[in-house]
């Protein structure tokens, strides 16, 4: 052990002695943090690219800005940043994969892929004992160069996105079956109007009919869980977009489907915090895309903000650890890929450690006897807990680099690896 150790050690202890004094079992704590997975999103490792070879812009309104050096560009590259990436995480995660990072060998049009592109990943996921969850990709597609897809007016074009969507469930059926766990298969669309439109009704109504065609098939919820994601608003799709929060809200409620709320998709002074105990009070299950809208939807690396600390508040006091699926959805191609997810996904922990530290019991003891300055005082007082002792013990205790002892893995990987990928010179 080193002498670092043996601080962070020393530290624990102390710190672990006060958190009792406030009646918080840290070993209980811990034990939780351990069990919940994070998944997360593959697309922050290569800008939303995806392995399709066809050279389409990314277009939905999705904008990916930044051109740091050694993208992975290959799913051999990808998963070799995965890797380093989980390395430098503790706990044990999950990975969230759209359809268009399949492997494609040949042309296969999105109506038509299946499990066989996918078992490339399916192998590793079982090597590395990663499970996996799924997203339909309804954007960076000719089909979807004006902006709609399941919504489209014509019904030719609308049929190819049903088609993805079932076939995207067959494959996601097949990974959760594969991995003894179900796998969260989201719908998101990017389809809305730029300008005011005349009929807000009829795109919903064609919405409607598109995914109760794509989930007509009965598949089990052991091996898949269907989400779909509402969006207020996007680049191009300003005035209206079709699967708004209502929508979606509505269709899950009647359809027996997961709820998938991002945190970049609502009005930027509306939190998810506040909705996650609404939602549950009529869904039994929903997935987030915790991300971080600054000033809109744009989907910067999530820190350790008041929000992200108040979503994992919501989830842990509420007791809906089960009821919850963590996702992350950002993605910043102005620094280290790889680093950009170490960030995220360390501060999503981060955020629910320190949500399990808390003395909810006697808080709310406080709340509901109205004595709300103690209630004001102690909340106070507990942002100031030796929080970080905790967290250094458990990256400790979980075999990963401590404080920011991470970074320097990835700087010699990026020495390493990622200056020697195509697109390192041309920055250089
Ligand atoms: C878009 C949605 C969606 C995407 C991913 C890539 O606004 O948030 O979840 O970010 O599917
Ligand atoms: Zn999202």
């Amino acid at each position: 052990m080193t002498t670092h150790d043996t601080r962070i050690e020393n530290a624990y202890s102390l710190a672990r002695d006060q958190y009792l004094e406030m009646g918080v079992s840290v070993d209980e704590a811990l034990e939780t943090l351990k069990n919940i997975p994070i998944s997360m999103h593959c697309w922050q490792g290569d800008d939303v690219g995806g392995f399709e070879h066809v050279h389409e812009e990314i277009g939905g309104g999705l904008a990916v800005t930044g051109n740091y050096c050694g993208k992975a560009s290959t799913p051999h590259e990808l998963r070799a940043d995965l890797e380093k990436a989980y390395s430098l995480i503790p706990g044990k995660h999950r990975l969230n994969l759209h359809s268009s990072y399949g492997e494609f060998h040949s042309h296969i049009d999105r109506n038509e892929v299946s499990v066989e592109q996918f078992q490339g990943w399916i192998d590793w996921a079982r090597e590395n004992h990663i499970a996996l969850d799924f997203n339909p990709t309804f954007f960076a597609h000719e089909k979807a160069r004006d902006g709609f897809t399941l919504a489209h007016p014509d019904s030719g074009i609308r049929q190819f996105w049903v088609d993805h969507g079932i076939a995207c469930r067959r494959i996601a059926n097949e990974l959760g079956r594969a991995q003894g766990s179900p796998c969260i298969s989201n719908v998101w669309i990017p389809d809305g109007f730029k300008d005011t439109p005349v009929s807000r009704k009829s795109p919903r109504e064609r919405l409607i009919q598109s995914l109760d065609q794509i989930f007509r098939e009965d598949l089990d919820p052991r091996n898949i869980l269907d989400a779909v994601e509402c969006k207020l608003f996007g680049i191009g799709s300003e005035s209206y977009v079709v699967g708004s929060h209502e929508f979606y809200f509505g269709y899950a409620l009647s359809r027996g489907k997961l709820l998938c709320l991002d945190a970049g998709h609502f009005h930027p002074t509306e939190v998810i915090s506040d909705k996650i105990s609404a939602v549950l009070q009529y869904l039994p299950q929903i997935v987030l895309h915790v991300s971080r809208g600054v000033r809109w939807d744009s989907d910067h690396v999530v820190t350790l903000s008041d929000e992200l600390q108040a979503i994992a508040q919501e989830i842990v006091r509420g007791g809906y650890l089960e009821r919850v699926h963590i996702g992350l959805d950002f993605f910043d191609a102005s620094i280290n890929r790889i680093a950009a997810w170490v960030i995220g996904t360390r501060n999503m922990i981060k955020a629910l450690l320190m949500a399990l530290l808390e003395p909810t019991k006697r808080l709310a003891e406080f709340e509901a006897n109205q004595d709300f300055t103690t209630r004001l005082a102690l909340l106070e007082e507990q942002k100031t807990a030796p929080f970080g002792a905790i967290w250094d013990y458990y990256c400790l205790q979980s075999g990963v680099p401590t404080r920011d002892a991470w970074l320097r893995d990835i700087l010699q990987y990026e020495k390493d690896v990622l200056m020697n990928r195509s697109d390192a010179t041309s920055i250089y």
